[in-house]
């Protein structure tokens, strides 16, 4: 039986607030912000520096902002930032490192997304005074392009040791850490603490409509506080948000097992699908990436078939599809979105 309602595996930022989240967003007390007087926001803020085992925390309208307030402010224009070639903060963010920063991005292949410090050493500029310095590495985890991958925290460590040591800082772009702490059955104050600036994503697997969170230092949020107003970021009466990311941040990382479980179940099942390449074992997170190479199907022929039949996913390229599990996404939603998968290869 088709679905009669679409299942959307596009992305875990569409899901929509519950039933408990909206009762806190019309129940907030709210303030101005730009005075930092609203009070639910600033729980939030006090909330996540907590969590993070932080001094401080700073709400964002989305990650890409955040992504680009944190490297704001730590770069100069001419400067270099060290990402890998999937990465979404060179893939995804409208090029603003360069065109709002003036900085160079420097990509480098990663496997399976992840970098490694070796890989990283050898694209750290000499320093001589006329050529671009390396002021920053940018690391994601879980890696989104290569299929929700998860760095160990003895590499993020690592890096970051080495990068410290060398005056050069390291930034997360976190926008599923939590996702990447489930996975590890790690705290996420313990995967972070060797970063220099941490963004999270309030909006993805943890369900708030809105809105990211960067922690780090007492300064380098006051820091953040004003770039963020610089790039348009300053909101008024956002505890209507902030009341959204305090249900998401308490309850949200509780449940990603389940959004993991379900990828699973579906990425076995699809990898049984004649015309699917896909390896389940490499699926440790929500994100599943699998391929059609060699099936005689593209990814947009097979997402227009897809869609017909209700079921939503994005592609990756000519060749590739991505589906994502979430809050809104049941076992049986994956399940039907299988059998869907494989009814439209047929055609
Ligand atoms: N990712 C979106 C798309 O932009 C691809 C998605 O559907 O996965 N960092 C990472 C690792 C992300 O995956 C995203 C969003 C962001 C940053 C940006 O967050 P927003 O969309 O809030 O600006």
């Amino acid at each position: 039986m088709l679905p009669t309602i679409p299942i959307d595996l596009r992305s875990d930022t569409v899901t929509r607030p519950s039933p408990d989240m909206r009762r806190a967003m019309a129940d907030a007390v709210v303030g101005d912000d730009v005075f930092m007087e609203d009070p639910t926001l600033n729980a939030l803020q006090r909330r996540a520096a907590e969590v993070f085992d932080r001094e401080a925390a700073l709400f964002v309208p989305s990650g890409s902002m955040g992504n680009l307030t944190c490297v704001l402010a730590q770069t100069r224009p001419g400067q270099e930032v060290i990402c890998e070639t999937n990465g979404h903060v060179y893939n995804y963010e409208m090029g603003a490192l360069s065109a709002v920063g003036g900085v160079l991005p420097r990509v480098v292949d990663g496997e399976n997304g992840l970098l490694s410090w070796e890989v990283i050493a050898k694209a750290i500029r000499p320093k001589v005074y006329y050529r671009p310095q390396t002021a920053l590495i940018c690391l994601e985890n879980t890696v989104n392009m290569a299929g929700g991958t998860v760095l160990p925290t003895s590499r993020a460590k690592d890096i970051c040791d080495r990068a410290h040591a060398q005056g050069i800082h390291v930034h997360l772009d976190g926008a599923r850490v939590f996702n990447a702490a489930t996975y590890l059955n790690e705290r996420v104050a313990d995967m972070t603490r060797p970063f220099d600036s941490v963004q999270f994503c309030l909006s993805k697997g943890l369900g708030a409509p809105v809105g990211s969170m960067i922690v780090g230092t007492r300064d380098f949020i006051e820091h953040c506080r004003s770039i963020r107003k610089m790039l348009g970021g300053g909101m008024r009466q956002a505890g209507v948000l902030a009341a959204a990311g305090l249900v998401a941040l308490e309850h949200g990382p509780k449940r990603l097992q389940d959004d993991h479980d379900n990828a699973k179940v579906l990425a076995n099942r699809l990898a049984d699908i004649e015309g699917v390449t896909l390896d389940p074992q490499s699926v440790q997170t929500n994100i599943i990436i699998f391929s059609l190479k060699d099936s005689g199907v593209s990814s947009a022929e097979l997402l227009q078939r897809l869609a017909e039949r209700k079921v939503l996913a994005v592609p990756v390229d000519g060749e590739r599809i991505r589906m994502v599990t979430h809050l809104d996404v049941t076992r049986q939603d994956v399940e039907a979105a299988a059998d869907v998968v494989r009814s439209a290869m047929m055609r």
